[in-house]
C-alpha cells in the first residue's frame, strides 16, 4: 500500500498504529508474537520503572514534591528518561480526587515509566468513553468511585504524556520502598485502578 500526503503528515504513533493494524489483518504478523513483545515491555521493563517512582514517592515528600513539579526531571533523578518521556506530568490521586489517563488521538503513553501501552488503553471505545462517562467506565473496570470523588481525566498527547501517583493504601506504614514498589501495579499508574492493600498475613 502507498501512504499519500495527508497519511504522511500523521503523527508517527498513528501511523505506526495503522501500519500495525494492516499487518495484523493481513496476518503479516502473529498477533502471538506481537503480545509476547508487548508483555516483555510491559511486565519486565515498563512498569516496574513507574512504581520505583511511585514507591520513592509515597517514601520521600521532597522527591514528591519535585516529582509533581516537574515529572519528567522527577523521573530522571531514578534513571527513567528516553523516547515517549521527554515531557512527562504527574497527577496525584487523593481521597477527593481521582485521576485518569487516555490519549484520545492514538495511544501516547507514558513509556520509560510504564513500557508500551496495554490493549484496553489502545481500545477506541476506552479512548472515547473515559471522557464521556468515566464514572460508570471505571466502575465497569473494576473500579468504582463513591460520587464525591472528583474523576480527572487526563489526554495525554505526543507533547504530554501523563502518569498517575497513586494513593499509598492503608497498612503499609512499615513496609520498606521495595516492598511499596512490588504493590503498584500498571493500571493504577494508569487511573483504572487503585493500588490494593497488602493482603493481611
Ligand atoms: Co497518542
Amino acid at each position: 500500500m502507498t501512504f499519500d500526503t495527508e497519511t504522511t503528515r500523521l503523527p508517527l504513533a498513528l501511523r505506526t498504529e495503522a501500519l500495525e493494524s494492516i499487518l495484523l489483518e493481513r496476518q503479516l504478523v502473529d498477533p502471538k508474537v506481537m503480545d509476547t513483545y508487548i508483555r516483555m515491555y510491559e511486565q519486565d521493563i515498563g512498569p516496574l520503572n513507574g512504581a520505583k517512582v511511585v514507591a520513592r514517592a509515597w517514601v520521600d515528600p521532597e522527591y514528591k514534591a519535585r516529582l509533581l513539579e516537574n515529572g519528567t526531571s522527577g523521573a530522571a533523578e531514578l534513571g527513567y528518561k528516553g523516547p515517549q518521556g521527554e515531557h512527562i506530568v504527574v497527577v496525584e490521586n487523593t481521597p477527593s480526587v481521582h485521576n485518569a489517563v487516555v490519549c484520545t488521538l492514538c495511544s501516547c503513553y507514558p513509556w520509560p515509566l510504564l513500557g508500551l501501552p496495554p490493549t484496553w488503553y489502545k481500545d477506541p471505545a476506552y479512548r472515547a468513553r473515559i471522557v464521556r462517562e468515566p464514572r460508570a467506565l471505571l466502575a465497569e473496570m473494576g473500579l468504582t468511585l463513591g460520587d464525591d470523588v472528583e474523576i480527572r481525566v487526563w489526554d495525554s498527547s505526543s507533547e504530554v504524556r501523563y502518569f498517575v501517583l497513586p494513593e499509598r493504601p492503608a497498612g503499609t506504614e512499615n513496609l520498606s520502598e521495595e516492598e511499596l514498589a512490588a504493590l503498584v501495579t500498571r493500571d493504577a499508574m494508569a487511573g483504572i485502578a487503585r493500588v490494593a492493600a497488602p493482603a493481611a498475613v
